[in-house]
C-alpha cells in the first residue's frame, strides 16, 4: 500500500463502513486536488454492496455478481473514472486461484455505472507487460473513442495512461474489453460490465438488478495461468471469473421485480435457464426491447458478444437453480477427459491397475455422480489448485454441478439492501419429492396401436437377408 493518493489500495468493505452511502463523495474530497482520479482496487471475489450514487443524477444501482462498481468523482460536471489494466490474482472458487489479467485488482474489472446523458471521462492506465486499449462495447460515441488499437487510436503502451471522453447516449447494458491482442487479453480475463441507467429513474425500474459476464478459461489442473490459444476446449466455465460453488446466490425478496443482465465474452453461446419462473428478455446491448416485442421464456440463448437483460417477478419461494443449459458448462476442470464407463465392470481392472497405481479408484460405472458423492464421504486427493468436476452441497446432498451454475433464492421479508445468503430454503411440509416405499407393479407391454401397425405395413421389409 503506497501513501500516494494515486496508488491507494483499500478494502472496499472497510471503505463502506467508513463512508456509508457517501462513497463517491468521500473519494472526491480525498483527492480533490489530484490530477487523476484515485485508483480504487478490490481484493475480495465476493459480491459487494451496490454503490448508491451520491453525486450526479440519481439512479437505482446494480449488484455485480461476485463483483463491484467503480466509484467516480465529479469534475466540472464530468464523471471521471480510473481503470488500471494489470495482472491480478482471482479466486475462481475456494481451492483454486488463477493468475489473470484484469482491472483494478479483479477480473472482471469493476462495473461502470452512469446515467443516460452523462458526460464521462475514463482514464485507463496500462500496467500490463504489453500494449492494450479499451473498447466500449455497445456505446454510441465518436469514432476516435471506440478503443480499437491501430484503427481508432494508437495502442496504450505499458506504463502509459490514455483518456477516453464521450457522452453515455443510450440507456442499457453494455461491456468493455481490450481491442489490442484481444485473443490473449480476453483469454486472460480482461473485461467488465457497463450500465447506463435511464435518465428517468422510474423508467424500467426494478427492485433488484443483477449483472455479470459469462467467461471461460483453460487452466490445467495444478497450474495458475490460462492457456491463451484455446478456442474450444475450455475446462472452466465461469460467471464473472467464478465457477460453482464459488458463484454467490442471487438473493431476492418474494414478489420483487428482478432484472438479471448477462453478457457473453466467451467463444460459444450459452442457453441460460431459470427454474420455477418465466421471464422476458427486456434488453439487449442495443437498448430496451419494446414491450410489444417481448415473449415469455425459461431459457434464453446468449450468443457471443451479446448482452441480454431478463426480467421477472420472483413470485415463487425457494432455492431455484439458475444455470447454463449446456451440461458441459456446469462442470469444473477435473474430469473432462474421463471416458464413458457406464455399465463397465471395473473390479478386475482395478485389481490390475492397483499393482501399478496403488491409489487408483474405479469411477463412472453407474454414472459420474458417484464422483461427487464419494468426495462427500472422503475427500479425494486432487492436484493442487484445481476444482473437482462436480461439487457443491445442498441440504439434501451433493448438487453434482460446477461451472456456470448458481441459485436464485426467493424469500419472504428480505430487507431492501440485503443480499446475504439466507441459507437453504425450508420447504413447507409435504412439498418435497419423497420416496415411495410400496411394491412396484409388474411391467405391462403396451399392445401395438393401429397407427403403428399401419406404419409397419408401409415399411418395405428387406428380403433374402435372413443371415443379418
Ligand atoms: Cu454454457
Amino acid at each position: 500500500m503506497g501513501n500516494s493518493n494515486q496508488n491507494t489500495v483499500f478494502s472496499r468493505r472497510n471503505f463502506f463502513k467508513l463512508a456509508g452511502a457517501g462513497i463517491a463523495a468521500s473519494a472526491v474530497s480525498r483527492v480533490a486536488m489530484a490530477a487523476l482520479p484515485e485508483i480504487v482496487s478490490v481484493e475480495q471475489a465476493n459480491t459487494q454492496a451496490p454503490l448508491h450514487p451520491n453525486t450526479g443524477r440519481p439512479y437505482n444501482p446494480v449488484v455485480t455478481l461476485n463483483g463491484w462498481s467503480l466509484p467516480w468523482r465529479m469534475n466540472a460536471g464530468i464523471k471521471e473514472f480510473h481503470l488500471v489494466a494489470e495482472p491480478i490474482v482471482r479466486e475462481i472458487a475456494p481451492g483454486m486461484k488463477a493468475h489473470l489479467w484484469g482491472y483494478n485488482g479483479q477480473s472482471p474489472g469493476p462495473t461502470i455505472e452512469v446515467v443516460e446523458g452523462d458526460k464521462v471521462r475514463i482514464f485507463v492506465t496500462n500496467r500490463l507487460p504489453e500494449k492494450t486499449s479499451v473498447h466500449w462495447h455497445g456505446q454510441v460515441l465518436p469514432n476516435g473513442m471506440d478503443g480499437v488499437s491501430g484503427l481508432t487510436q494508437p495502442a496504450i503502451q505499458p506504463g502509459k495512461t490514455f483518456v477516453y471522453e464521450f457522452e453515455a447516449k443510450r440507456a442499457g447494458s453494455f461491456m468493455y474489453h481490450p481491442h489490442a491482442d484481444e485473443m490473449t487479453q480476453m483469454a486472460m480475463g480482461m473485461m467488465g460490465s457497463w450500465v447506463t441507467h435511464p435518465k428517468n429513474s422510474k423508467l424500467m425500474a426494478v427492485d433488484r438488478d443483477f449483472i455479470f459476464l459469462l467467461n471461460a478459461y483453460d487452466i490445467e489442473p495444478g497450474s495458475y495461468k490460462p492457456k491463451i490459444n484455446t478456442m474450444l476446449n475450455f475446462n472452466l466455465w465461469a460467471w464473472n471469473s467464478r465457477a460453482f460453488p464459488g458463484i454467490d446466490p442471487l438473493v431476492v425478496r418474494k414478489n420483487d421485480r428482478v432484472r438479471i443482465r448477462i453478457g457473453n465474452l466467451t467463444m460459444t453461446n450459452h442457453p441460460i435457464h431459470l427454474h420455477g419462473h418465466s421471464f422476458q428478455v427486456t434488453g439487449t446491448d442495443g437498448g430496451f426491447v419494446p414491450p410489444s416485442a417481448r415473449w415469455p421464456e425459461v431459457t434464453t440463448d446468449i450468443a457471443v458478444g451479446q448482452m441480454r437483460a431478463i426480467e421477472f417477478v420472483a413470485s415463487e419461494l425457494g432455492d431455484w437453480a439458475f444455470h447454463c443449459h449446456k451440461s458441459h458448462h456446469t462442470m469444473n476442470a477435473m474430469g473432462h477427459e474421463v471416458p464413458t464407463l457406464l455399465g463397465v465392470k471395473q473390479d478386475d481392472l482395478v485389481a490390475k491397475i492397483n499393482n501399478l497405481v496403488p491409489d487408483y479408484m474405479a469411477m463412472g460405472e453407474t454414472g459420474m455422480a458417484e464422483m461427487s458423492d464419494m468426495a462427500d464421504m472422503m475427500p479425494m486427493p486432487l492436484p493442487e489448485n484445481t476444482l473437482p468436476m462436480m461439487t457443491g452441497k445442498g441440504q439434501f446432498g451433493a448438487i453434482d454441478m460446477g461451472g456456470m451454475f448458481s441459485t436464485l433464492k426467493v424469500r419472504e421479508g428480505v430487507a431492501k439492501n440485503d443480499y446475504k445468503d439466507p441459507g437453504s430454503y425450508q420447504n413447507p411440509k409435504g412439498t418435497v419429492a419423497y420416496e415411495f416405499k410400496g411394491e412396484l407393479p409388474a411391467v405391462v407391454s403396451q399392445p401395438a396401436s393401429d397407427v403403428k401397425s399401419v406404419v409397419e405395413v408401409q415399411v418395405r421389409k428387406p428380403t433374402g437377408h435372413e443371415g443379418h
